[in-house]
């Protein structure tokens, strides 16, 4: 088997990807690699390339002369990120993914994880229980890009029988790294505010519901999903995984329940228009059958973990 590269590796994913990649594999196995030429603080002991995944002749080059075999494309911007630059968002959603798609279709490599988001939905998408087929009208640079990269990997597979397998992710939330430019992450933030002032001002209103997915359970999934037998994974697009869902109002709840005193304030910005487009909840019955999909975090475990391991050192 050959090794396995992990490409966007310093960001929140990608961190606690390459850990458990490398306790899976062995830490021969896995690289990981990201735009930044400083080795990310957390990966200093795995691996590291500075890679920019637009850097076709690069990344070819890495992937023959250190035999990979397996690609995870992590690299993206996400969604309020690439409302301010659409442009630069869609090149690089877009080419980076074509860049690993043609190493797969010349046979270069075996498999890709590619990440998808429920981004693809948009307001005309059913809320709630947002079913794995449905109408799909994104509203934001971000879900275009995820939606045309959903069906630029079916056609890669069907076409070229390229392996590529991906999951709608909901919002991640985690404690290891900071997330950046999504609409989720102020269920992120709110946890090192609680700890540091036990004040939070939210830039998403209180009754803002949105699939949300600790990480722990985020990483099962992509690992249990890539180590599927090729037959039962059905869905060459993305699939739906649901964890927990929760608003604002009712995170700050659970917060509550350690730190009483926090309070939480409500000052919604461009960012609420992303989020009012997105379901409440989605359907994640096809991952259920196809490879045993289950979520092990509820929202009041998942609160318990932020708060005993956020850093709250580490924000202003
Ligand atoms: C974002 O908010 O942009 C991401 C996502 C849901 O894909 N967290």
């Amino acid at each position: 088997m050959g090794k396995v590269l992990v490409i966007g590796a310093g960001g929140q994913i990608g961190t606690e990807l390459v850990i458990a990649l490398a306790s899976k594999l062995g830490k021969e196995q896995v690289i990981a690699s990201d735009v930044k030429s400083e080795t990310p603080s957390s990966l200093q002991e795995y691996q590291y390339v500075q890679l920019d995944v637009l850097d076709k002749e690069k990344l070819t080059h890495l992937v023959k002369e250190q035999k990979v075999s397996t690609i995870y494309l992590l690299a993206a911007l996400l969604s309020a990120t690439a409302e301010k630059h659409p442009a630069f968002a869609w090149q690089l959603n877009m080419d980076g993914l074509f860049n690993v798609l043609n190493l797969a279709k010349e046979k270069v490599i075996d498999k890709i994880f590619w990440p998808s988001s429920i981004a693809v939905f948009g307001p005309t998408t059913p809320k709630d229980n947002t079913p794995q087929r449905t109408i799909m009208e994104p509203t934001t640079v971000y879900g275009i890009s995820k939606q045309a990269g959903e069906q630029w990997c079916a056609y890669y597979h069907e076409k070229y029988g390229v392996d590529v397998r991906s999951i709608r992710y909901p919002g991640l939330i985690s404690y290891t790294s900071l997330p950046g430019g999504g609409t989720t992450d102020y269920a992120v933030d709110i946890f090192y505010h609680a700890k540091k002032s036990g004040k939070y001002t939210s830039f998403l209103s209180k009754d803002t519901a949105l699939p949300m997915m600790y990480m722990e359970d985020a990483i099962r999934a992509t690992i249990n999903l890539m180590d599927a037998p090729a037959e039962n994974v059905r869905i060459r697009t993305s699939y739906n995984i649901s964890g927990i869902s929760f608003t604002p109002k009712e995170l700050t709840k659970a917060i509550q329940q350690h730190i009483p005193n926090f309070s939480i304030s409500y000052s919604p910005d461009f960012r609420q228009v992303i989020a009012d487009s997105w379901p409440n909840a989605i359907d994640d019955t096809h991952a259920k059958k196809d490879w045993q999909w289950e979520p092990h975090f509820s929202l009041e475990k998942m609160v318990k973990v932020m708060l005993e391991n956020v850093d709250e050192t580490k924000v202003d």
